[in-house]
């Protein structure tokens, strides 16, 4: 096969003052940070669907991107030679891992049966493609949300034989996970969700989607897949309410339905801007339940409300997200996942690798970055200081359940007052994080 990027070679590291757009200022994957490689630490993944299948497509107009390898046809041998590509990419890009959803990479067939056919015959190319390059699956997914069955959802669909559909392209899609040592497993609810609460009983919807995602954990077990199962939090889009909204009411459907011990979460960062909150809000409360799992590397744009999924380029953004992921003890089975994809505009074959080394070097310095204001320590020194009340004294007492309202009373009727503490120190605390930008 003829190079789809014979022009470019293996990008490299240069630092920081290389003025070649071609290589990395940042990310020099053997550099050891805390104990551990960059490699190891942002385990750096590549979309399929949107950096092999995107077509720069939009509400107002058609696709405009160059992808010369690709004859734009629905064949399964088209899809052999774009996954051939896709391999070449990333392998000269560097990253170790990669993404799927099981549409990107087959083409539908007439029937569930044939579809199957054409997914086992790309999975093939898949398998050959990663043993040649060493390039491991970070997780696949299903793609239950684009095809018209899906109108109404998949698990939650009023439909039940949707319901059945899904859990097929479920299990199919996770023995091909299996079959290519995936290290995880994601379910993003496309659809799952409503357009109207006129039309929805959201009880028994919400109901299918428990009933869904547990025999999913029963199939896991029964094909012996030792990968970790995830959830992607998002509010909105294609639905005006997404079941899994955020990251608090993922935790909590995944609680009330005895899910949790199965599930980590997927954090987003333009679904969190989506829901209202900062990526740092979705790492935190995904980390403080002991579920933050993975993270799709993406920004939106300040002034589009849409998931518009740009490539993420600032420093502040990856710097508080590798300081939460830092804080929580680092990926074990996830990594940064670029669900990100080129502008419309950056039509060219290149965009695509201006783009990935763009989003990788900004995590590399966010992680230097996050690294060097633990090594400093004043910002957790001044957090746990602004907790001091509570390790001793009165606040310990409470903590530790020895003391109830009647013995609160007495303390404070003896204290009199309970003077104001400290003060929060944003400014000194937001200048200090620029000490180390
Ligand atoms: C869409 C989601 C999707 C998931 C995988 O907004 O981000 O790309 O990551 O289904
Ligand atoms: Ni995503
Ligand atoms: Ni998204």
């Amino acid at each position: 096969m003829k190079p789809a990027f014979a022009e470019i070679s293996q990008i490299a590291y240069e630092g920081a003052t290389s003025k070649n757009a071609l290589a990395f200022k940042h990310y020099n994957p053997e550099e050891v940070v805390e104990g551990k490689t960059m490699k190891e630490h942002l385990r750096f993944a590549v979309v399929y669907w949107h950096t092999f299948r995107g077509t720069g497509s939009d509400p107002f107009g058609a696709g405009t991107m160059q992808r010369p390898w690709d004859d734009g046809s629905a064949s399964v041998k088209n899809a052999q030679q774009r996954a051939r590509v896709a391999f070449e990419f990333i392998r000269k890009l560097g990253a170790p891992y990669y993404c799927w959803h099981d549409r990107d990479v087959a083409p539908e067939g007439k029937s569930l049966k044939e579809t199957n056919q054409k997914f086992d015959a790309v999975v093939k190319v898949l398998k050959a493609e990663q043993q040649r390059t060493g390039i491991k699956l970070l997780w696949g997914t299903t793609n239950a949300f684009s095809h018209p069955r899906f109108v109404h959802g998949a698990s939650t669909s009023c439909n039940a034989d949707v319901f059945a559909f899904a859990a097929c392209q479920v299990k199919k899609a996770m023995e091909a996970t299996l079959e290519l040592g995936g290290e995880g497993y994601t379910f993003w609810g496309g659809r799952e969700g409503y357009m109207t609460l006129l039309n929805t009983d959201m009880k028994r919807e919400q109901e299918h989607l428990a009933k869904f995602l547990h025999l999913a954990v029963d199939y896991k077990k029964a094909i012996g897949f030792k990968g970790q199962f995830y959830i992607e939090p998002k509010p909105k889009e294609p639905t005006k309410h997404q079941y899994d909204s955020d990251a608090a009411a993922c935790l909590n459907f995944l609680r009330e339905y005895d899910l949790l011990p199965h599930f980590k979460l997927n954090i987003e960062t333009n679904h969190a801007t989506l829901a209202g909150h900062t990526m740092q809000h979705e790492l935190e409360t995904a980390g403080a339940a002991g579920a933050l799992g993975s993270i799709d590397a993406n920004t939106g744009d300040e002034l589009l409300g849409w998931d518009t999924d740009q490539f993420p380029t600032n420093i502040y953004l990856t710097t508080y997200t590798m300081l939460s992921v830092l804080k929580y003890g680092g990926f074990k089975t996830g990594g940064v996942n670029f669900d990100a994809k080129v502008r419309r505009e950056s039509f060219e074959p290149i965009d695509l690798f201006y783009a990935h080394i763009g989003g990788m070097d900004a995590f590399a310095r966010g992680l230097k970055i996050a690294a060097a204001i633990r090594k400093d320590g004043r910002l957790a020194e001044f957090v746990k200081e602004r907790y001091a009340s509570w390790d001793g004294g009165i606040g310990a007492k409470i903590e530790s359940g020895k003391v109830g309202f009647k013995e609160l009373e007495a303390y404070m009727l003896k204290k009199g007052e309970a003077e104001p503490s400290t003060s929060g120190r944003q400014e000194y605390l937001e200048n200090l994080i620029n000490e180390f930008i």
